[in-house]
């Protein structure tokens, strides 16, 4: 088995799990957040920033690397960890959600899904087996199987189809897995918002014994509210003993109200993506680094953060490189906003050890919200 995981402690105030996650490259701590690296890369950092800021697992994509290098160019290089520089764990999602969302035209079928890739228009295809085989070939320690995430708003009858699909899907990934004892293979949970869909779903992948699971489908569009009535309906299904891993969802309040309702492990574009437009997180909540009132403003980002962007620059500098497009600009907001998301989980993980995580989340709520929302 690639990965093993270690419950330490249930917060008594709240019911968030608090363990440790062993896999071939190391130990991590949960609940924790993945920086998302879709590109072999997370967006204007390198692995020493990554190590600097304590990520201790990044996400990659196997669509975009599919269609750019290529896996095999990838597996040439020795994998995905030696062709980035990057020894720590790394997670690479399967395609079951990019090629839903970026590529054009496609087809799915019992066999899998025909598509035109979003950067040349070449016709391309991706089963189960195929997925298995590039996620194999990237070599990354956690690899999620292919599965279908049904759009919000959909019909019952669809997501009734896309659950007994992904399900088929997820059966075909497990046979396909050439290398179960160095990489573990997450099933996905689909069901789109319906209560029993979920439950059906999640039943049928327990039965598949997956060394841990994905829960997709969520943060589609559909209200906060539904994601976590539909999100504590799911985590009692799954398995104590395995890690549980919501998809895409990374907004500071999502991932304290996600840990409570017992998810270990979230990623999201959402810090890098809006670093790169001058919008930063910070413990008073979001402050757009353009805005024209901070121009003579010569304190630090965010005065309660110890990051390498708010000991060494103020806002007027940020505010000025943002404005005039300069790539530093891009790098110190991208490490901050990491930086605070890290932090935060490194926080959640702290108030669980010491059972008042929900206290944690009634301060860090009217800090950062200004209310309890
Ligand atoms: N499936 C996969 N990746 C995902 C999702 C999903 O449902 C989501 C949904 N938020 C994000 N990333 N394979
Ligand atoms: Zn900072």
């Amino acid at each position: 088995m690639a990965v093993r995981y270690e419950l330490i402690k249930v917060c008594k105030q709240s019911g968030a799990r608090l363990g440790k996650l062993h896999t071939p490259h190391g130990t991590i701590e949960t609940p924790i957040f993945m920086p998302v690296g879709t590109q072999a890369t997370v967006k204007t950092m390198s692995p020493e920033e990554l190590k600097g800021m304590e990520a201790q697992i990044i996400l990659s994509n196997t669509y975009h690397l599919f269609l750019r290098p290529g896996h095999e160019l990838v597996a040439e290089a020795g994998g995905l960890h030696t062709f980035m520089n990057w020894d720590r764990p790394i997670l690479t999602d399967s395609g079951g959600f990019q090629v839903f969302s970026l590529s054009n035209l496609r087809k799915i079928s019992e066999e899998g899904v025909e598509f035109r890739s979003h950067l040349n228009g070449e016709k391309l295809f991706l089963s189960p087996e195929k997925v298995m085989g590039i996620e194999n070939a990237l070599g990354a320690d956690i690899m999620m199987a292919f599965d279908e995430c049904a759009p919000y708003p959909a019909e019952r009858k669809y997501v009734e189809d896309s659950v007994a699909l992904t399900y088929r899907w997820a059966k075909r990934c497990k046979e396909a897995h050439k290398r179960p004892d160095v990489q573990a293979l997450f099933g996905i949970v689909q069901g789109g918002m319906y209560a029993d869909l979920r439950k059906q779903s999640a039943e049928q992948l327990v039965e598949l014994d997956f060394p841990g699971y994905g829960i997709g489908g969520l943060s589609v569009g559909e209200p906060k509210e539904l994601m976590y009535e539909t999100l504590e309906v799911t985590t009692p299904l799954l398995p104590v003993s395995k890690p549980r891993y919501l998809m895409g969802v990374g907004s500071p309040d999502a991932l304290i109200q996600g840990s409570i309702l017992g998810v270990d492990m979230f990623d999201c574009v959402l810090p890098t993506r809006i670093a790169r437009n001058g919008t930063t997180m910070t413990s008073e909540g979001r402050l757009v680094i353009r805005n024209a009132k901070f121009t003579r403003d010569f304190g630090p980002l965010d005065p309660a953060c110890d990051c390498y962007t708010c000991r060494n620059y103020s806002r007027a500098y940020l505010r000025h490189l943002i404005k005039a497009d300069e790539t530093f600009g891009l790098r110190l907001t991208t490490y901050h906003n990491l930086y605070f998301l890290l932090n935060l989980m490194k926080q959640v993980r702290q108030a669980i050890r010491e059972d008042r995580l929900l206290d944690f989340q009634k301060e860090f709520m009217t800090q950062y919200y200004g209310s309890l929302h």
